[in-house]
């Protein structure tokens, strides 16, 4: 058994027989991004940024116009759980509050 295992060192074969390294990954990492439209008012986009992304008046405000601007831009980076959660909650918020807001996540 031991002569044909090719990773198995019998310790008088001569062959030295590296080890495997642990494949380690870090886990991958998510933006949560809110995408533009005509409908949604600013001050509603602002209240989310500040209540779901932690952001104060003026980031959020800065944050807003950059989506409606340039049609989308970055709440945040999360692990992939707390990700899908704030896209889920902030879906649900637009939807019970008629807006058509639009929030998304993609790997970092
Ligand atoms: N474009 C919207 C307006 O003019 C505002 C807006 C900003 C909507 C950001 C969505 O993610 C958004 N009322």
């Amino acid at each position: 058994m031991s002569d044909t295992n090719p990773n198995f060192d019998d310790g008088d074969s001569g062959i030295a027989v590296q080890e495997a390294k642990p494949k380690l990954k870090r886990p991958p990492l998510y933006k949560v991004v809110l995408l533009n439209d005509d409908f949604t008012p600013m001050d509603f986009v602002v209240e989310i940024l500040t209540e779901h992304f932690n952001m104060d008046e003026d980031k959020a405000t800065q944050v807003m116009l950059q989506v409606h601007t340039n049609g989308v831009g970055v709440c945040g980076v999360f692990s992939k759980d707390v990700a899908e959660t704030k896209v889920h909650i902030v879906n649900e918020y637009s939807r019970e509050n008629h807006h058509p807001l639009m929030c998304a996540m993609e790997e970092a």
